[in-house]
């Protein structure tokens, strides 16, 4: 490829849309604090991902970090290896102990029928991520959570606009968080949420994200700054408009891929994902071993020829040196997520991604 071609590339929408909300910010002085850009992006986006009770956050990791301080989640909590590791580093903020599971094989999610085995009294919750958008067993762990007395967290950084029948895949659990990173679906450059299941709970999050202030003179908790600005804000509700021909722009990326990669061997393909509507956010393939070229050969070649690809989760959050050492770290004890980690590689996906990179890409794994 002519430019380099990364494994995302962030929309923006064009300046001139953009410089309305920059003029009334200049005008007004009001950079944060609950302005009215906030105010009216997280009644916009609230209704768009049809949810009723939303705070934003500066970044999706605050917002994970508060989510378990306002749940008063302590002790242990079950959580996946496969994930960025921001989720588990929120746990260990919170000083609560990562209790890692393993992942079923074809979701690539926490797997439900693994998590009874793992509780103890200690355990409190579990936190678990809808991989690459794709909606975790969502009533199974509910089931077991009222089982035992546990909550339930979704990091839902990768579940943009994600549905099932019911409808928002946000609904489920005790919170769900969202980031708006730049490396997302839909960004404020830096963003995130989260999504409470009533107003007294969005209250609670409204108070600890600025710093526990419930009115001029008031604080009731330890808080934290974790707002988004006006900026951020002004960004979204710039972006807002642009959303769902993005998304279909995603969607034929995604069915470019599965067309010229089909059938190729050695080369698995993530199933479809089964939501009723999806953000094709990522498009991860993994490469087993009667493929031409492993996977960092493969990963390799594609950085020659300037298309970089990226080892989506590799390393598992297990490997890294803070939690290695735990007893539910061990790879012998997470053979799932060691292999698919090994096997991963997730292909440049965004809405004006170049026909020709699926092409190409195609081309080389023909060779
Ligand atoms: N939970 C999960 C499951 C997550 O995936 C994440 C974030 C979080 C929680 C935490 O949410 P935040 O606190 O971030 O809101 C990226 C992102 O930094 C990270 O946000 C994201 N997950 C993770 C999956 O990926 P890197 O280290 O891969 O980013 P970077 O800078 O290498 O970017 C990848 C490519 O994207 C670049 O090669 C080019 C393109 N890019 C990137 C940036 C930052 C752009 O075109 N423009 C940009 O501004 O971690």
């Amino acid at each position: 490829m002519d430019r380099p071609v990364y494994v995302t590339r962030p929309f923006l929408p064009p300046l001139e849309e953009v410089l309305p909300y920059l003029e009334a910010i200049w005008d007004s002085h009001q950079l944060t604090n609950a302005g009215p850009f906030h105010r009216k992006f997280e009644a916009s986006m609230a209704e768009y991902l049809g949810v009723d009770h939303l705070s934003l956050f500066t970044n999706g990791t605050l917002a994970l970090v508060t989510a378990l301080q306002a749940l008063g989640i302590h002790g242990e909590v079950i959580t996946t290896p496969y994930s960025f590791v921001a989720t588990t580093h929120a746990l260990n903020w919170n000083r609560i102990k990562p209790v890692f599971v393993d992942i079923d094989p074809v979701t690539l999610n926490l797997d439900a029928g693994k998590i009874e085995a793992a509780i103890t009294p200690e355990t409190t919750a579990v936190l678990a991520t809808h991989i690459y958008g794709h909606p975790c067993e969502v009533d199974e762990i509910q089931r077991i959570a009222d089982m035992y007395g546990l909550k339930v967290i979704y990091d839902a950084a990768h579940a943009f606009g994600v549905e099932d029948a019911g409808g928002s895949i946000l609904r489920h659990g005790d919170m769900s968080i969202q980031s708006y990173h730049a490396t997302k679906v839909f960004t404020t450059f830096e963003g995130g949420a989260i999504i409470s299941p009533d107003a007294r709970t969005k209250r609670r999050i409204d108070y600890l994200e600025n710093f526990g202030f419930a009115d001029e003179v008031t604080v009731v908790d330890c808080g934290i700054n974790g707002k988004m600005s006006e900026f951020q804000a002004a960004l979204g509700l710039a972006q807002l408009p642009h959303l769902e021909s993005l998304l279909a722009q995603r969607a034929a990326a995604e069915n470019r891929y599965r067309t010229l990669l089909a059938g190729i061997k050695g080369l698995r393909l993530h199933p479809p994902n089964k939501a009723a509507k999806h953000n094709h956010a990522y498009f991860p393939v993994f490469v087993e071993q009667d493929f031409v070229f492993d996977r960092d050969g493969l990963y390799s070649r594609l950085r020659e020829r300037n298309i970089y690809a990226r080892r989506y989760f590799y390393p598992l959050i297990t490997h890294f040196p803070m939690y290695r050492n735990l007893p539910s770290a061990q790879p012998e004890r997470l053979p799932v997520a060691e292999e698919v980690s090994r096997q991963v590689l997730c292909l440049p996906i965004y809405p004006d991604l170049p026909e020709e990179v699926p092409e190409e890409i195609a081309a080389m794994c023909r060779t």
